[in-house]
């Protein structure tokens, strides 16, 4: 049991390595907003990782912030924590609908600070049973096929194992065949991020040849009914990441039989609590999931990194070394690529096991909230 006696909220952008390109835009620069609680002594992180713009879900790095600030962290000033379940009984978490990534950041600093009192890793608390995650590395779309190839020649020697690569309408066919004349054998998938339609399912068709792993999120960000109606007719996997939000969804899906594999982003579902249902509901479904990323720093790395060590994460997740991202992390240590069989090991220590760095948070902070009693 712990007395939460102030959370504290974090916002600073860091510069990515590569620009990285989506069918929703290209970036640069990743906001970041992290949420520290403080307790006993004890101190829990957890990260939003919401885009400044509504374009990947419908929350952003204000809206996040507002949520937080307002109405989800005052109401646990001064509350007693034995599991991490209590926080639901909060005032703001009672009242709050969606803003899923602002829960999330919240509750996952919960279950960093409560795994910290026990002195265990956050991998116990959930159930997690792998020392190491298979991964992979999610390229952006490029200016050129060259360039495509010459960055999957240099992720594909790094030891990636798995490439998955963004596609949008006018970039898929042709650098699909490119990646796979060239890597006849590597694990392959593409995702979409939402920009096709159903009346484009002749394209995923053609893309039968390709022995892609999976082509995930290829129509609507809200659809269910056509993605069931996609897979009907193609035989490779469609993997849902947009579309589900929720336990709900993923009943939905597996009910409609609209995917045959869920990435689950720990963010977009509002929280290791319900990632964990959809894990399980999943694995009664016998559907395999793999956990997303979006770009987060080492906090929501190693969070990830927890969550994907629970048993039926059985294919590769988009989580790839600190370099890969960042050339400078806001925490310690930092993740490597295993390269002999592209895998991530967890990090030790209790808790999700790595630490922001005062100082480096201190130089490239550029909001600060404090909310105490
Ligand atoms: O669709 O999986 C996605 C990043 C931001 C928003 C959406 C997505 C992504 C990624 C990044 O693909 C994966 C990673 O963090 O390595
Ligand atoms: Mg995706």
């Amino acid at each position: 049991m712990v007395k939460i006696d102030r959370i504290e909220l974090h916002y600073f952008e860091l510069s990515l390595v590569h620009p990285f390109r989506t069918s929703f835009g290209m970036r640069t620069e990743r906001p970041c907003i992290l949420v520290s609680v403080y307790a006993d002594g004890l101190t829990g992180w957890g990260e939003c990782p919401a885009h400044e713009k509504p374009d990947y879900n419908d929350e952003t790095t204000v809206t996040a912030w507002h949520v937080l600030e307002d109405f989800l962290a005052p109401p646990m000033i001064g509350c007693q924590v034995s599991q991490v379940s209590d926080i639901f009984d909060t005032a703001g978490y009672k009242m709050v609908r969606g803003n899923n990534m602002a829960r999330a950041a919240l509750e996952n600093a919960i279950w960093d600070l409560l795994a910290r009192a026990q002195n265990i890793p956050l991998q116990q608390m959930l159930g997690g049973v792998k020392d190491r995650v298979e991964v992979g590395v999610s390229i952006g779309i490029q200016p050129t096929l060259e360039a495509l190839l010459k960055r999957v020649e240099s992720f594909v020697e790094a030891g990636y194992g798995r490439i998955k690569m963004k596609i949008e309408p006018g970039w898929e066919m042709e650098p699909l065949r490119a990646v796979r004349e060239r890597h006849p054998h590597i694990k392959l998938m593409a995702d979409a991020n939402s920009a096709f339609r159903i009346a484009d399912a002749g394209l995923f068709n053609q893309m039968e040849d390709l022995n892609l792993l999976m082509i995930e999120q290829p129509l609507a960000h809200d659809d269910i009914i056509d993605h069931a109606e996609l897979q009907a007719r193609v035989t490779t996997p469609i993997c849902l990441d947009e579309s589900i939000h929720s336990v709900h969804d993923t009943r939905v899906a597996i009910a409609l039989n609209a995917c045959r594999i869920i990435n689950i982003k720990v963010a977009r579902v509002g929280g290791l609590t319900n990632a964990l249902t959809i894990h399980n509901l999943c694995a009664e479904a016998g559907l395999p999931v793999w956990c997303g990323g979006m770009l987060e720093t080492g906090v929501g790395r190693a969070v990830n990194l927890h969550l994907a060590s629970l048993p039926n994460f059985t294919l590769p997740s988009d989580l790839s070394a600190s370099d890969r991202y960042y050339h400078q992390d806001i925490a310690e240590p930092t993740f490597s690529l295993n390269t002999e069989d592209s895998t991530i090991s967890l990090p030790q220590g209790y808790g999700h096991g790595v630490e922001v760095q005062p100082d480096r948070l201190a130089k490239v902070r550029q909001k600060h909230a404090v909310i105490r009693a």
